[in-house]
Parts: structure tokens; C-alpha cells; sequence
């Protein structure tokens, strides 16, 4: 049967020109297969057939303008257009359970509507604090303890909720609370317990403190200079401990492993655990904070530093939460497209309660709920303190992060009371204990363990005669070794036991404990405990008899390290046990296959001119990808990444073609869906569309950039955001990336202070590429034409997914449109766009008077068009240079530079930039459209006169021409300069300068842009 695919609905573009035909006649093709590829001046996007067949005929040729319902191809078919096909049983079953939930909905608002129709006078009161009928109050609470009894807490969690209802439609306000009490979230009678020998594992746990105190005290007696912390490990050493023990799977060979996050300042306690492990030794925990020479260990988890040891930067506080919940998010990602197994991994994350209010730390909580992260486990270590005191002296960190947490839709386990606190829980017949519990505020219960058992006696029980009562028969010891959850074995186990089990939702554990546990006097629960990090001899008695450390008192005064026999119970068990769990952690390694770069002619098509046909680097940047998508070994890998903004650079194309990922798929058939670039969700969606959410954006980039050693996995992320909304806006991230060995590309689009022009002042990037500089291992390019862009991102494919370099790539691109010309003939063009410069044009007609133009991005045509007119109007011969990166020109001269100077007895080096203009004439004007700092990185590595003009100042919304003017980088002031940068040199008479100002109408009055 003949078929006819026709232009489908493709927006509101009309006479859009075809650029590539992807089929001939005689093609037998499938439905989905691109057939052509269409391009309006801001997207391009391949059409894809809706008919199998063998093609007749095709309609269209590159260069023809095709609208909506024209001819592309003819078709012989032997299938049904899929238009004619029945819907499929996956859409079937959605409508049907679509229909029937508005069914059920309808009969909801039925039930609903009945009894608001009958309302009664029946009244129910919600009293807070006064209780009217005491009485009346205990047969409510004795029958819901005989349901509990009787039928378990499912039945009376479904009773309360059916009473709830009720008083919603008897128009009861009953207030909201987003609190449970302060007590643990699971009850002693329902906790699972650990099958470990809690008496090794208390002096596995001592030892591990005891190393963990004693190498930053060894540390700091050694150089005072060096700090490091005792108190937050203190705090945290039994939260980590039965993770260790019992919980974090490693990776190896039969699985994927754990993703830890280990808060930054417990470092201390991972390496002390490491040395009982034999995995470090005595002389690298004495070169703790030392990482000079090889060896050291680093303060904090770095990557960079320790490559094989740590795998996540956390201690610039709330980048870790951060950075776990898209980690969490991007393994689903990974399952959900079929490029990983889900093998139940889990990502845990150890916060410190001063941390959660870093907004990073609970910016992203929502994401995680909504997307279901039941492999996201939260450990909120509240020790109630931060750096200088209190998290909340006169409030409940713990209560106010339930309710956050709880109200964002996470499985919230609080874990308040030891195991020693039980029984009194269970004696507070009257709930006054709980009233206690509830009213005292941070302050007190932080003061209350800077003190000891007769103060808690008397201001924490003493309060009601009934609390007072409770403990009567204790003894101030006793009060005193009343424990905090967070320093109980049992009941860390349960808590994490109930987490790892959790489906559907994260899991945020809320432990509480003291800062510097066990650090006496000078440094348990008192608000400089933070800072400890010596103690005198007493203290490391008290620490050692606390612990029961097997140290003699000498021992103890030279601070020694102790580690038990290898042979002894405890080292035996301790491996046992991360045998048990696959391995040791933390390990940082990578088993993942590299990704064979494309070959170079899959480029090939940007090498060529663009003849008059204009295209900005953006749109040249999609044509790309889209060519990229098509090669079977990197289509897969690529992660293409956008806050909100793919029409911006006209990528909705790849909605379609590779879908939007969303983990429940798509539910609703979105309103563009007859178009061609509609907005199509799916479960192994490849884009992450992030929302207007750069920190987010750049996590999962992050995520993405080091699968390869996270996942086993090389995958190739691509993150697209307005430039001046990258580096600026999130630079931390960045530098948390460098040092995650990060590797992928991040492009700046939309670039230029006064290339972006409409936008205004904190839309305009003049000064990312120097912030991007400050990264050591990020690589920086300002391309100009789509053959540069080319050679740089194959380039970057290769070295960083194919060698497996550890750098990431920077490139900006821009949203000016204008054609491209083709590659220069020269051999060395290459080399030198991959360097950062090459000669693009020389003007070498009147051989009298010469200048080098050096220009970058979209200021490299205001300088060619420059010299074209100091050619014609003035005489004056020059080459013009493209400069890809100023940035990567001075990596090479600060090296040649240093390389020099301390072998000056050895041939000395030539930097690049020497190589290009050292043997050239006339002295150097350089421009881009970035700050002037920028080309004036290279100025101390040529022995040349050297001036640079650039986009200095706020940005402001204007015409590109009014900007370039305003910023003095456009053709006429680079005329301007470059006469009088001749003439100061004494190579032309002045006169022509005030000649070129009058003729341009330049206000040479006009004062400096960055004063207005
Ligand atoms: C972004 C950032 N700001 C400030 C600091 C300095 N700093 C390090 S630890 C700390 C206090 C941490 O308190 P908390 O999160 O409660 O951790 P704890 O040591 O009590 O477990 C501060 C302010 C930092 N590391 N990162
Ligand atoms: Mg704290």
C-alpha cells in the first residue's frame, strides 16, 4: 500500500529549511526512524516516521523550506499507519485506571457531600492543654489501647484517620501538628535487635576514639598550626560504628556498593577505624592534615587528595545532603534506563544538626519525596551544638526538623532516648515526663550535660512532683548515665534496620547526642567544644579511664596509638564483620569501561562553511548532540542536563527523540501532543530536566560526572545553563567537583556581557571564565566558530571518557547568529584551537605598519571586522589570532614560566603564546567580551606591548551594537585603540586616532564603564 509521511505539527515554525536528508530511496524503514533533520534559526530537529515501508521517493532536498502537512517521502507500506492502529494495552490500562479513578473520586465527593447535608449538632472539642473531662479522656485513650492490643497499630492507625475525617466533615478545626512527641519514633517493644557482641563492639568503638582523639592531639602538640576536631566524631562514633558493623554493603565484584557520605569533621574517626583495619598505618595517621608529602592524610573526605580512600567532599557544610539526594536520584536514573541493576544499593548521608541550616541541606528534601528515594537514608547527628554554641538554645532542632521533614514527605525516625531512658518511659503513667521531655528547650539539655547527674536531678526531673517522683529511686549516677539515642547501639540498630526497609519514601534519621561525648570537663556539651583539639594530660586520662582504654598512664602521656594483636578478638571481629559486608569502606574505585571517542568525521559537517546561512554556537552545539545521538557507542552515555531552559537554546527537540526522564513516567497526555517536539515524560527518559534549579542541576551533573566511579558506569553529562547562572551562582559545587575528579562538560550558553542583550544587568557573563579558571583541573574554551566548537568537544570526549583524564570541560556558547566560516586550511589549526590560539586572517598588503589582533567568542568578528577597516581606511596590516582560551594559554605560560626559572641552566621552553606572536610584528591589542583581566592573563608571557580592552562593569539590556559600544569592544573603538596603541608605540602619527574618534562620533569623555 503507498503511504505519504507528511511535515507533522512542528509548533509554531513555518518554512523551516531542511538541513540533512538521514534516508534514500529504497531505505526500508521503521516507525520512529529520523528521516530528516529541519532547522529553524533557533532549534533544530529531526523528523522522525510515522510509517514503516520502503521509500519510494523522497520529496525534499537539503535547502528546501518545508510547513506543517508537506510531502517528505513516499512510501511502499505493509504496515497500518500507526494513527490507524488500536491504542496500545499500556494506554489502554492508563485511561481505564484513569476513568476508573475519577469514578471512585465521584463516589468520594458522594460520601463526602452526605453527611455536611445532615449536619447535626454533634460537637467535638479539640482542647489543647486544658482537659474538660479527664474522665471521658481516659475511655478514649483506654479503647484505643485495647485496639492497639487487640488488633495492632494498623487498625488504629485507620480508626484515628476515619475519626480525623470525621471531625474535617463535622467542620472540626483540629490543629495541625507536624510534631510527634519527643520521644523515639520506634517503641522499645518494636525495635529489631543486633545480633552483634555489643561488649566487642563497645571496645572496637573506645579504640576507634581513643586513635581518633590521639592522632589530632599528636597532630597539634607537633604544629600547633595544623587543627583538626575531636568533638564531632565524639558526638558521631556509634552512628557510624553500627553502620559499620552491620549495615554499608562494599563494593566488589558481585555488587555495587554503598554510597556513603561521612560528615567532614568526623574524617578523624573514619581514618582511626581505617588504621584498626590495617588498611593506614601509624606513620599516615601521623601525617594527618599533612598532605604535602605523599602519604598524608587529608583534613577532610577529598578525593582529589585521596583518591583511593574517599569518595564525596563534604565539608563545606550542605553540599553533602545536597549532593546525596541527587546521588540517590540518579542511581534510580540509571536503573530506571537500564544501564545499572538495582541491587537494593542505598545512599546514606551524615549531617550535623548546625549543617541543616545551610539552604542547601533541605533545599532539595522535596525532590526526594516526590521521587520516591527509598535508597536515600539521612543520619541528622544532633549534638545540639555547632561552631559556637547552640543549633537552637531556645528551641528543638530535632522537633523542627521532624516537622520539616515530615511535612516534605519523608519517613521520619527519631532515635532521642537510650535504652537506660525505657523503663522510665514506660512508668510516666501520668505523661508528665513527656511534658518534660517536650518543654525543655536545646539550651537546657545541652547545660544539663556540661554538668552532671544532682543538676539534672533537680532541673530537669525536679520540675513536676511526678517527674521528681520518677526517679526517686535513682541515684545521681543513675541519672547521669541515663543515655542519648545516638550513643545506643540498640537503638542506632533499630533505627537503621527500619530505614533500610523503608519503601516509597527517604528516610531521615534524627539522632540526638552530646558534642565531645566522653571528653570530660573540658570538652563535652560546652560550647567551645568544637574547637578542641588538644587536651592536657588530664583530659587524656580521664578519656582513656571513660573508655577504658588499655593504655598504661605513660602510654597515655605520650599519646601512643593502640591497636590490638591482629590475632585478637576485636581486630577479628571487626574484619569479620566488613567481610561480612563485601570489603572496606570508604574506597574510592573505578572498574568502568572507557567510551570510544566518535571519529573525528562525525564532526565533519561543522568543519565546513555555513556559507550565508547564520547559526549561533548554541544552535551549532545541538546540531552536534544531535549528531552525537546517533552514534550507537555514545548515544547511551549521554546525559544531557537543563534547568528549565531547553527552548532557550532550542533543544526541545530532544524531548521527543530521547524523552524527558520522570519516574512514573507520563501520567497525562500533554497538551502539544500532536506536535513534533511535545513534551514527553518517560520512565527511561535520558534528559534530566531539572527545573529552574541550578545547585540541583549541577548535583546531578555531578552525580553523572562520576558514575564512572560511583556506578562503574562512563556516562557523558552535558549541563546547559545561562553562563552568568553557572559558575557564579553555584561555584562551590564546581570546586566540590574538581575535587570529585568530575568529568563531563558544563556550557555556558547564552554568554557574553554584551552578547546577551536584552537581558540586563544579572543576566550578562562577563567574568565566568575567570571563575572557572580558579578550578585547577577545569578546562576553559570561548569558541567562536562551529568547526572550534567541534575540534574542542571531540577533543574533550576523548581525553576525559576515552583516556579517562580527570578534568571537566567549560565552554560558552552564544545566541548571536551569523555564518560560520570554514576550517583553515592550516595543519597546526587544530593543535592550535586545542591550545588556545591560532591565526585565523593576515592582512599583509602595504608592509609598513602592523598590528596582532587577538580576539575571543563573538568580539573575535568585531576584531576582524577591525582589521578590515584598518586595512582599508588606514593602511595598516595585521593578524588576527582567535584566541579559544585564555585560560588554557596561561596554564601553559605559568608552566613555561616556572620551568624556566628554576632550570636556567637548561634550554629554556617557549610558551605557546610566544611560539604564536613572539616572531610577529607590531605590538598586541586583545578583546573578548569578558572582564579585561581575562586576555590579560597573558600578558606577562610575551616580551611584546600588550593591551586589552573587554567588557568591564554591570551589564545592562540594550542592542548588541549599543552595547559593544557602550562596553568599547565593538569595531569602531577597536579601530579607535588600535590606532592609538600605534600610535603611543610610535608606529603611526596621532593625528589619525582624533581623526577615527570624530569620524565614529567616540566620546572620549565618557567615563569608565564600570562607574556607570
Ligand atoms: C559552608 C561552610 N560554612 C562554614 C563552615 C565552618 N564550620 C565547620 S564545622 C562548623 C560547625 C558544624 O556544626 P554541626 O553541623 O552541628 O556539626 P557537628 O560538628 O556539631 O557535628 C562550621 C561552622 C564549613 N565547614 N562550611
Ligand atoms: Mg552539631
Amino acid at each position: 500500500m503507498s503511504k505519504k509521511l507528511l511535515v507533522p505539527d512542528i509548533g509554531d515554525f513555518e518554512e523551516v529549511e531542511v538541513i540533512e536528508i538521514l534516508v534514500k530511496q529504497g531505505d526500508q524503514i521503521n516507525i520512529n526512524d529520523p528521516v530528516v533533520t529541519i532547522e529553524s534559526d533557533k532549534s533544530s530537529v529531526e523528523i522522525p516516521s510515522n510509517i514503516s515501508g520502503t521509500i519510494k521517493t523522497v520529496a525534499v532536498k537539503v535547502g528546501d523550506k518545508v510547513s506543517k502537512g508537506d510531502l517528505l517521502l513516499n512510501l511502499t507500506s505493509s504496515d497500518q499507519d500507526y494513527l490507524d492502529k488500536p491504542i496500545p494495552k499500556d494506554t489502554e490500562s492508563i485511561i481505564k485506571q484513569a476513568e476508573a479513578a475519577i469514578a471512585e473520586k465521584k463516589e468520594e465527593n458522594k460520601v463526602l457531600q452526605k453527611p455536611t447535608q445532615e449536619k447535626k449538632q454533634s460537637i467535638i472539642q479539640v482542647t489543647n492543654d486544658s482537659d474538660l473531662d479527664p474522665l471521658e479522656t481516659q475511655d478514649w485513650i483506654e479503647s484505643l489501647s485495647a485496639v492497639i492490643s487487640k488488633d495492632g497499630n494498623q487498625r488504629a492507625h485507620f480508626l484515628i484517620k476515619e475519626l480525623i475525617n470525621k471531625s474535617y466533615r463535622e467542620g472540626v478545626n483540629i490543629p495541625y501538628t507536624q510534631n510527634t512527641p519527643y520521644i523515639n519514633t520506634i517503641p522499645p517493644e518494636a525495635e529489631v535487635k543486633s545480633n552483634g557482641d555489643q561488649n566487642i563492639e563497645r571496645r572496637i568503638r573506645s579504640l576507634i576514639r581513643w586513635n581518633a582523639a590521639a592522632m589530632v592531639v599528636r597532630a597539634n602538640k607537633k604544629f600547633p598550626e595544623l587543627g583538626g576536631h575531636i568533638g564531632t566524631f565524639a558526638s558521631a562514633a556509634t552512628l557510624y560504628d553500627v553502620g559499620m558493623n552491620h549495615f554499608w554493603r562494599a563494593k566488589n565484584d558481585k555488587f555495587g556498593g554503598d554510597l556513603v557520605y561521612f560528615q567532614g569533621h568526623s574524617a578523624p574517626g573514619i581514618y582511626a577505624r581505617a588504621f584498626l583495619e590495617g588498611r593506614l598505618n601509624e606513620k599516615q595517621l601521623d601525617s594527618f592534615r599533612q598532605e604535602v608529602k605523599p602519604g598524608g592524610l587529608s583534613s577532610y573526605p577529598h578525593p582529589w587528595l585521596m583518591p583511593k580512600f574517599w569518595q564525596f567532599p563534604t565539608v563545606s557544610m550542605g553540599l553533602g545532603p545536597m549532593l546525596a539526594i541527587y546521588q540517590a536520584r540518579y542511581m534510580k536514573y540509571l536503573i530506571n534506563r537500564g544501564l545499572i541493576k538495582d541491587e537494593g544499593r542505598k545512599v546514606w548521608a551524615f549531617l550535623g544538626d548546625g549543617e541543616m541550616d545551610e539552604p542547601e541541606s533541605m533545599g532539595a528534601i522535596g525532590l526526594a519525596a516526590r521521587e520516591k528515594l527509598d535508597n536515600l537514608i539521612f543520619v541528622v547527628n544532633c549534638n545540639l551544638q555547632r561552631l559556637d554554641g547552640p543549633v537552637r538554645g531556645n528551641g528543638k532542632i530535632i522537633q523542627e526538623l521532624e516537622g520539616s521533614f515530615r511535612g516534605a514527605g519523608w519517613n521520619v525516625i527519631k532515635v532521642i532516648w537510650g535504652s537506660y531512658w525505657d523503663s522510665l518511659i514506660a512508668n510516666d503513667k501520668t505523661g508528665h515526663l513527656v511534658k518534660v521531655m517536650n518543654e525543655t528547650v536545646d539550651g537546657e539539655y545541652q547545660a544539663m550535660k556540661a554538668r552532671d547527674g544532682a543538676y539534672v536531678r533537680e532541673k530537669f526531673f525536679g520540675k513536676y512532683p511526678e517527674t521528681k517522683e520518677l526517679v526517686s529511686s535513682l541515684s545521681d549516677k543513675d541519672i547521669w548515665r541515663l543515655n542519648r539515642g545516638g550513643h545506643d547501639p540498640h537503638k542506632v540498630y533499630a533505627a537503621y534496620d527500619k530505614a533500610s526497609k523503608n519503601e516509597g519514601s527517604p528516610t531521615v534519621i534524627i539522632a540526638k547526642s552530646i558534642k565531645g561525648y566522653g571528653m570530660g570537663k573540658t570538652g563535652e556539651s560546652v560550647n567551645t567544644t568544637h574547637q578542641t583539639k588538644k587536651l592536657d594530660v588530664d583530659d587524656l586520662l580521664y578519656y582513656r579511664d571513660r573508655f577504658d582504654v588499655p593504655l598504661t598512664d605513660d602510654q597515655v602521656r605520650n599519646i601512643e596509638y593502640f591497636k590490638p594483636d591482629e590475632k585478637s578478638l576485636e581486630i577479628k571481629y571487626l574484619k569479620e564483620k566488613r567481610t561480612n559486608l563485601g570489603g572496606f569502606l570508604p574506597e574510592r574505585t573505578t572498574y568502568s569501561k572507557p567510551i570510544k571517542a566518535p571519529p573525528k568525521d562525525i564532526f565533519d559537517f561543522m568543519k565546513i562553511s555555513t556559507g550565508e546561512k547564520e547559526m549561533s554556537t548554541t544552535m551549532a552545539l545541538v546540531r552536534m548532540l544531535t549528531n552525537l545521538l546517533r552514534d550507537k557507542n555514545v548515544s547511551p552515555r549521554l546525559v544531557p542536563i537543563i534547568p528549565d531552559e531547553a527552548r532557550t537554546f532550542g533543544m526541545e527537540g530532544f524531548f521527543q527523540k530521547i524523552g524527558i526522564y520522570a519516574h512514573e513516567g507520563q501520567k497525562y497526555e500533554p497538551e502539544d501532543s500532536a506536535q513534533l517536539s511535545s513534551y514527553r515524560e518517560a520512565k527511561t527518559g535520558q534528559v534530566l530536566e531539572e527545573g529552574i534549579n541550578e545547585a540541583g542541576a549541577m548535583s546531578s551533573w555531578i552525580a553523572a560526572a562520576t558514575a564512572y566511579t560511583n556506578h562503574d558506569i562512563e556516562m557523558i553529562p552535558i549541563y546547559i545553563f545561562y553562563s552568568m547562572f553557572g559558575f557564579q551562582r553555584i561555584g562551590d559545587l564546581a570546586w566540590a567537583a574538581g575535587d570529585s575528579q568530575a568529568r563531563g562538560f558544563l556550557i555556558g550558553a547564552t554568554a557574553g556581557r554584551t552578547t546577551l542583550a536584552g537581558e540586563g544587568l544579572q543576566h550578562q557573563d562577563g567574568h565566568s571564565h575567570l571563575i572557572a579558571s580558579t578550578i585547577p583541573n577545569c578546562v576553559t574554551y570561548d569558541p567562536t566558530f562551529h568547526y572550534e566548537l567541534a575540534v574542542i568537544f571531540r577533543e574533550g570526549m576523548r581525553r576525559m571518557h576515552e583516556k579517562n583524564e580527570n578534568v571537566f570541560y567549560y565552554i560558552t556558547t552564544m545566541n548571536e547568529n551569523y555564518p560560520h566560516p570554514e576550517i583553515p586550511k592550516d595543519k597546526n589549526c587544530e593543535e592550535g584551537i586545542l591550545k588556545g590560539m591560532y591565526k585565523i586572517k593576515e592582512y599583509n598588503k602595504f608592509k609598513k605598519t602592523k598590528i596582532q589582533l587577538l580576539g575571543s567568542g563573538t568580539i573575535l568578528r568585531e576584531m576582524m571586522s577591525a582589521a578590515e577597516i584598518l586595512q582599508n581606511e588606514y593602511q595598516i596590516d595585521s593578524e588576527i589570532w582567535s584566541v579559544t582560551s585564555f585560560n588554557e594559554l596561561r596554564k601553559d605560560g605559568m608552566e613555561v614560566e616556572r620551568y624556566n626559572l628554576l632550570n636556567p641552566d637548561k634550554e629554556q621552553k617557549i610558551s605557546f603564546v610566544e611560539k604564536c606572536l613572539g616572531k610577529t610584528e607590531g605590538p598586541i591589542m586583545a578583546a573578548s567580551d569578558y572582564m579585561r583581566m581575562n586576555s590579560d592573563q597573558i600578558r606577562p608571557y610575551t616580551n611584546k606591548s600588550f593591551y586589552s580592552l573587554g567588557t568591564d562593569g554591570f551589564g545592562r539590556s540594550d542592542t548588541r551594537k549599543n552595547l559593544r559600544n557602550f562596553f568599547e569592544v565593538d569595531k569602531e573603538h577597536l579601530v579607535v585603540y588600535g590606532l592609538s596603541i600605534l600610535a603611543k608605540e610610535q608606529l603611526i602619527a596621532s593625528k589619525h586616532t582624533k581623526e577615527a574618534i570624530k569620524k565614529y562620533k567616540i566620546d572620549s569623555e565618557k567615563p569608565m564603564p564600570t562607574k556607570l
